[in-house]
């Protein structure tokens, strides 16, 4: 069990250590249903139908099994030894963790036709367990409320507990978990039948899919149970495979994806000259030809897995390579030979990206014989600043002339740079690289920020160590921020994963009295600062900012760019999972769930973690 911080992740990670103890009675077979409330005073409650936590006296401990599982760190974990499919023993790892970090805790175990209740403080029981009645369930119910002298923060939310609840359903199929929310009176329920073959519909879902119906394969390989989704869509051109190892999330990778991939190549390969789409003398397909528009999902769930990496988030189980590879190889080429048109889509889709591949390289070596992307002559909009120490310098990126010229105004010229970008740059998520390349605002500033492109990047060129995104607070704005976002995302990910990318928070409102004025930044900060300025009896003078061009320069500077007084969120990758789910959302070509989302949430985007 692993809480790792102290922040939101930590907070929402509290979450995720009850359920899984519930998934873990539900592979085992005696678990269907899972509820999850998150509750109006901050804490939040799982309920199960297992067999609940035993509640007998330990034989060497002297107090109840309950007790135990409740006080002591278990060693080994649940996915050690004993494995997801006989969950023997004392599981329950990860709940002493939680009550040591909550404030208060709340267990009752439905067992025997009993209800057995004790509650802690701060992961110190309050009295032992007691029989406060009878039942007829079965089950676990745990209510916890994070304790706030761990966690600065303890507001749950709503989309992060979701999205991993919506996982939790798609990779457990049959499952049921219900997510329900008392401060917005809001209750999901998340069952899918069609397990991940559902997960790969719901993530292509604003996408035009090119095989209707996902190729779906569940087998048993040697304990190891090996599952695998695909679906190509043509609608983005990007690769989206996620792939979970018992339930985590491997970013990293591993043996399970190594297998995937290999096999993909090699059997549309196979299939492609066997249907005579591939001539003798054509080269075969690459492993990023067949990945163009793929979006698939890879779970195993193992008896033993063995997590590697810096995140503890690669699968290194060397085994499974083969396992997943067979498989995939077996299913995957009998998919094609039943679906011949959906097989003859996919090689052509997979041919256009060839072609469009060998496009890119041709564009990129023209435009890098121009040195155009690492050329030491800076493009004439950027103003630089004198400073050249990257670690040190920073760059502005603005919406349209204006703001940039009050930016520009408003700069310390030693270490800001401007650069004005004109209007919406491209959308990245719908165009291929040689036409990204051909794009003049996309030059630009691929140009100022020195460290080129894509695979070409490099890190120790980039320019500014600080490269702060500064769009209007409406929602053009938020558009402009999110296509910058998404390309950054996709063509510029190391500098997003090193920290470098930032988002700049520019005032909504300017209230004045008589000489004070003061900014805000969100509408209740408005109503706020309007009641300590004495507003009621009037003469508090309300402005709404329309943008940062109509800002005064020294206003700018003092709200939004003095490092002393402003405030810069940094662009994270929380999960990439979630990042990738709202770009898809944002970014997929229908327009309607873009523009409905886009305006719901153009407040809560400048907050937003990616
Ligand atoms: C230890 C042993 C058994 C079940 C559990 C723990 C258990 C823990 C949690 C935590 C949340 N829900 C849970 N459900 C079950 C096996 C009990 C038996 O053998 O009867």
């Amino acid at each position: 069990m692993y809480i790792g911080s102290t922040d939101l992740r930590g907070l929402h990670h509290l979450v995720v250590e009850i359920v899984d103890n519930s998934i873990d009675e539900a592979l085992a077979g005696y678990c269907d249903t899972i509820v999850v409330t998150l509750h109006a005073d901050n804490s939040v409650s799982v309920l199960d139908n297992g067999r609940g936590i035993p509640v007998g006296m330990h034989p060497t401990a002297k107090k109840s099994a309950l007790e135990v599982v409740l006080t002591k760190l278990h060693a080994g974990g649940k996915f050690g030894g004993g494995g997801y499919k006989v969950s023997g023993g004392l599981h329950g790892v990860g709940l002493s963790v939680v009550n040591a970090l909550s404030a208060r805790l709340l267990v009752e175990v439905y067992r025997d036709g009993e209800v057995h209740h004790q509650e802690y403080t701060r992961g110190v029981p309050n009295g032992p367990v007691t029989v406060t009645g009878k039942t007829d369930r079965h089950g676990t119910y745990v209510r916890f409320w994070p304790d706030p002298e761990m966690f600065p923060e303890i507001d749950f939310s709503w989309d992060a507990v979701s999205t991993t609840l919506r996982s939790y359903a798609f990779l457990n199929k049959g499952i049921t978990i219900q997510l329900g929310d008392e401060r917005r009176d809001l209750v999901y329920t998340f069952h899918f039948e069609g397990g991940i073959e559902a997960f790969v519909r719901f993530l292509n879902a604003n996408r035009n899919a090119v095989n209707a119906k996902p190729m779906y394969a569940e087998r048993e390989v040697d304990g190891n149970i090996i599952e695998i989704a695909l679906q190509y869509q043509n609608t983005a051109f990007t690769e989206h495979v996620l792939a979970f190892a018992n339930n985590v999330h491997t970013e990293e990778g591993g043996s399970h994806v190594t297998g995937f991939r290999s096999a993909l190549t090699a059997t549309l390969n196979k299939y492609a000259r066997k249907a005579g789409i591939l001539k003798d003398n054509d080269p075969n397909l690459t492993g990023d030809d067949v990945r163009d528009g793929l979006t698939a999902v890879i779970s195993v769930k193992l008896q033993e897995p063995q997590f590697e990496g810096q995140t503890k988030t690669k699968l290194g189980n060397s085994e499974v390579a083969g396992q997943v590879s067979a498989v995939l190889g077996d299913s995957l080429m009998q998919y094609l030979d039943e679906n011949p048109g959906d097989g003859r889509k996919i090689i052509e889709q997979s041919l256009t990206a060839a072609r469009a591949r060998q496009a890119a390289a041709k564009a990129r070596d023209l435009v890098q014989r121009k040195s155009l992307l690492e050329s030491s002559t800076l493009p004439g909009k950027l103003v630089d600043c004198s400073e050249r120490d990257p670690e040190h310098c920073e760059i502005f990126i603005v919406e349209g002339l204006s703001a940039g010229g009050t930016a520009k105004e408003a700069r310390e010229r030693r270490n800001q740079a401007i650069l004005p970008l004109k209007g919406k740059i491209l959308n990245v998520e719908k165009a291929r690289a040689d036409k990204i390349l051909g794009n003049e605002e996309i030059k630009t500033l691929i140009t100022a920020l020195g460290a080129g492109f894509g695979e070409t990047l490099s890190l120790d060129k980039l320019r500014y160590h600080r490269i702060v995104l500064m769009a209007d607070a409406d929602v053009d704005g938020s558009h402009i921020r999110t296509l910058l976002l998404t390309f950054f995302w996709r063509h510029l990910k190391p500098v997003v994963d090193s920290g470098y990318l930032f988002l700049a928070q520019p005032p909504l409102y300017k209230l004045t009295k008589g000489k004070q004025t003061e900014y805000a930044y969100s509408d209740g900060e408005r109503d706020e600062k309007f009641k300590s300025l004495g507003g009621r009896g009037g003469k508090v003078d309300v402005s709404r900012f329309k943008g940062l061009g109509e800002m005064k320069a020294d206003e700018l500077w003092n709200t939004t760019m003095d490092p002393d007084r402003r405030v810069l969120l940094r662009v994270g990758v929380e999960d990439a999972l979630k990042a990738d789910d709202i770009f898809d959302r944002l970014m997929g070509a229908d327009v309607e769930p873009r523009k409905r989302f886009i305006q719901t949430h153009a407040k809560s985007v400048r907050n937003l973690d990616i």
